[in-house]
């Protein structure tokens, strides 16, 4: 077999990734109350072939064999999401024990098998009696957010030590309250809405902070964001220009207001009949340091200027590279690219790739197995642009694997496979894919198979 060493430190976290609402299933178990995605999902016409989260991959009752499944891939770190809505049914108020003990459970096994947890507390399902009150348009979330993360970390940050307060604030916003592809699926076409959801987003999770620090000895804290390479068309000032909204739009929105604790001047010129109002100290909160950031990296946008266009007033220009089944291109120099921007613009403590990975048509062989070369091949070339990162001097400190097993894509229901196991929905049985195969050589010896 030929090899070649990576550049990933002895305490390099590797780890796979996943969220509650797409793995547990047992949604009326043991208390859990509904959250905005049980509600979304059972609507009509809203998620591809009526697929549901009901049952996904029952990982509520088989997480301690998916802890085995962990362990055969060597990994050291698992990320996985709260479900609000099974520690507090009803968003606030009075603690659903049961709730707590599940995830205790899951947490002193992953301990026992040697493997690091990093916990979201936020990835996507907000209980549904806080939509009912505005959801994420609404300022005291904010405070229901805070008195959540009181509640799990208190219970949890005697062995929980890395935290991150909120998965991907575009993807819940511009999703859930603009174009209404994600719960609560509000299609107002309004980015006031989007942007007032996605500063409660941020302020959320600067509020959570200190929280976090009182609960846990020695927390390390972050945010996961969901950040795109973007290139320009060509090289006409006008493409170059729109590629720079588009970058404003999806990544320096964010980064620029947790990290320099404003909003980019330009977007808020590009915003300004749309903007909410925000507080003044709203920026200073949002900007509280944090110990790491936490990168979800899939694909780049070749981003053209449009006119026409309402809104950014720019389009998405086919790619030349290979698409994936989520018709997302293989792009690994854009991940390189991307850390490189933040390390420079930024400069945060740490990063973590908190998300990286494909979904491919999976055919399973007349003998059960998984050769999804195509996956094998994505992650191949994205660890080595992750491994020249580090050379670069980026504090890259993680990569996490989306997904541990296949699970329930949000709109796309279960027809897009990302994981690294195969699941068999009809019968529950897992079974590991050559990619799984594959990142467990990398993370057993930081070594890229080659053949
Ligand atoms: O499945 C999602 C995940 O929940 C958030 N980040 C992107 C993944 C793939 O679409």
């Amino acid at each position: 077999m030929l090899e070649s060493r990576l550049s990933f430190p002895a305490d390099f976290y590797w780890g796979t990734a996943t969220a509650a609402y797409q793995i547990e299933g047992a949604v009326s178990v043991d208390g859990r109350g509904p959250s905005i995605w049980d509600t979304f999902s059972h609507l009509d016409g809203r998620i591809a072939r009526g697929h549901n989260g009901d049952i996904a991959a029952d990982h509520y009752h088989r997480w301690q064999e998916d802890i085995k499944l962990m362990k055969r891939l060597h990994v050291n770190a698992y990320r996985f999401s709260i479900s609000w809505s099974r520690i507090l049914p009803t968003g606030r108020g009075a603690v659903n024990p049961k709730g707590l003990d599940f995830y205790n459970r899951l947490v002193d096994g992953l301990l026992d098998a040697g493997i690091t947890p990093f916990v979201t507390l936020y990835h996507w399902d907000l209980p549904q009696p806080l939509e009912d009150e505005g959801g994420w348009l609404r300022r005291d979330v904010v405070d229901d957010f805070v008195a959540y993360t009181d509640v799990v970390s208190r219970a949890l940050g005697d062995r929980v030590k890395h935290w991150v307060t909120i998965n991907e604030p575009w993807v819940f916003s511009w999703l859930g309250y603009f174009t209404g592809m994600h719960a609560p699926g509000n299609m107002s076409g309004n980015p006031m809405l989007a942007l007032q959801a996605g500063h409660h987003g941020l302020l959320a999770h600067g509020m959570a902070l200190p929280i976090l620090r009182a609960n846990t000895p020695d927390a390390r804290v972050g945010i996961a964001l969901s950040l795109t390479h973007v290139d320009p068309a060509s090289d006409r000032p006008e493409d170059i220009a729109a590629a720079r909204r588009y970058d404003g739009y999806n990544n320096r929105w964010y980064l620029d207001a947790l990290f320099h604790g404003k909003y980019p001047e330009d977007m808020l010129e590009t915003y300004r009949p749309f903007l909410p109002e925000f507080q003044p100290h709203d920026l200073e909160i949002i900007a509280r340091p944090m110990d790491f950031l936490g990168v979800n990296y899939y694909t780049r946008l070749v981003i053209a200027d449009e006119p026409e266009q309402f809104g950014l007033q720019l389009k998405t220009v086919e790619q030349t590279g290979e698409p994936t089944h989520m018709g997302w291109e293989v792009y690994p120099d854009g991940l390189t690219a991307l850390l490189r921007c933040i390390h420079e613009d930024y400069g945060p403590n740490a990063i973590y790739v908190t998300e990286n990975g494909a979904a491919f048509e999976d055919e399973v062989t007349l003998e059960g197995r998984i050769h999804d070369h195509k996956r094998v091949d994505y992650l191949r070339k994205h660890l080595a642009a992750a491994s020249k990162a580090i050379e670069e001097g980026i504090p890259l400190k993680g990569y996490f694997a989306w997904s541990l097993l296949d699970n329930f894509e949000w709109a796309e229901g279960y027809d897009k496979r990302f994981g690294l196991y195969y699941v068999d929905y009809a019968t529950q049985e897992r079974t590991l894919k050559d990619s799984g195969r594959f990142f467990a050589q990398v993370a057993e010896g930081a070594i890229l198979p080659t053949s």
